[in-house]
């Protein structure tokens, strides 16, 4: 069997999370057009006949980080170099900019080689003729194992890079058990459900400050009966609060109902959601509180 890690990696908005999504055929990392709406690494799971192939998202770089987008995209594309068997870079269809640049560079200096296979996406925004020339160019900067144009969002070249990925990967026993798609438990995914709306329906630092928690998942015996899904909306500070939910709680309907139609397609089942919003100061700085979000705890 083919078996091993593959690293995602490319600059904030190309449509990393979409692609693993897409290939997982299940939607479990956060997508917005906001950039940075990823906030932890999530493996996606793909498990068929002849191979296991791990995706490992990269999360964008955090608002307030110590580290520039630049110097980010260095570290996230050494640690990819080291720690994967295969490197995804994901571009979007046009000439490659300054980090794009940066990222090859690092990849170029990397003692140890792994295979790159570069992924032009959105190629539904562009005419075929404007990508031959991004290819062509981008193929005289590395030596790429190979470049796969798709489009993540219509599911074009979507079987093409999956046997390119596989082409790649070395021989090995699976890692997880075959029916598993991510390491992270159904709480986190849920929670991630309901961040993904709030930055989609919100501005400017709202979505930043906002963490979701699962605090109780209780399944009825009858499943006829909705699953109960308490789940809490932290923010920083009352004003936030108070914009979460809106004139009348409109605002937090509209997350509620949303997040509860994504979950019940999950679930198979009807789901009840009952959501809060917390004031919890500063949690972004609170570790273990970080911590307990990226388990699902
Ligand atoms: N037109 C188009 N948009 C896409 C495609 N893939 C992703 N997007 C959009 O690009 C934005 C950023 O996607 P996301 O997956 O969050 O990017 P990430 O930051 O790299 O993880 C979202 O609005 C996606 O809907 C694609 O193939 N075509
Ligand atoms: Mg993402």
């Amino acid at each position: 069997m083919k078996v091993g890690f593959v690293a995602i990696v490319g600059r904030p908005n190309v449509g990393k999370s979409t692609l693993v999504n897409a290939l997982l055929k299940f939607k479990l990392a956060a997508v917005s057009p906001k950039p940075q709406t990823s906030r932890f690494k999530i493996i996606g799971i793909i498990t068929d006949e002849d191979a296991q192939i791990v995706l490992v998202d990269t999360p964008g770089i955090l608002q307030k980080s110590k580290y520039t987008l630049h110097d980010y995209m260095l570290k996230e594309a050494k640690t990819a170099m080291a720690e994967a068997d295969v490197v995804l870079l994901v571009v979007e269809p046009k000439p490659p900019g300054d980090i794009e640049e940066a990222i090859l560079e690092e990849f170029r200096r990397s003692k140890e080689k792994r295979p790159v296979i570069l992924v032009i996406n959105k190629i539904d925004t562009v005419h075929k003729n404007a990508l031959l020339p991004i290819m062509q160019t981008y193929s005289e900067m590395y030596d790429f194992a190979e470049i796969v144009p798709v489009s993540a969002l219509k599911g074009d070249g979507l079987d093409i890079l999956l046997d390119v990925i596989k082409k790649h990967l070395p021989e090995g026993t699976p890692f997880y058990p075959g029916d598993e798609i991510t390491d992270k438990p159904l709480r986190f995914i849920i929670a991630e459900i309901i961040r993904e709306r709030i930055f989609v329906h919100y501005r400017e630092e709202i979505p930043y400050s906002t963490a979701v928690k699962v605090e109780e998942f209780r399944e009825s015996d009858d499943p006829n009966k909705p699953v109960y899904i308490r789940a809490t909306i932290y923010v920083e500070r009352p004003s936030q609060k108070a914009i979460i939910i809106g004139r009348r709680g409109r605002a937090i309907k509209r997350v509620g109902i949303e997040a509860r139609k994504q979950i019940e397609a999950i679930l198979g089942r009807k789901v009840y959601l009952d959501l809060w919003v917390k004031v919890k100061k500063k949690w972004r700085e609170n570790l273990r509180f970080i911590r307990e979000l990226e388990l699902g705890l």
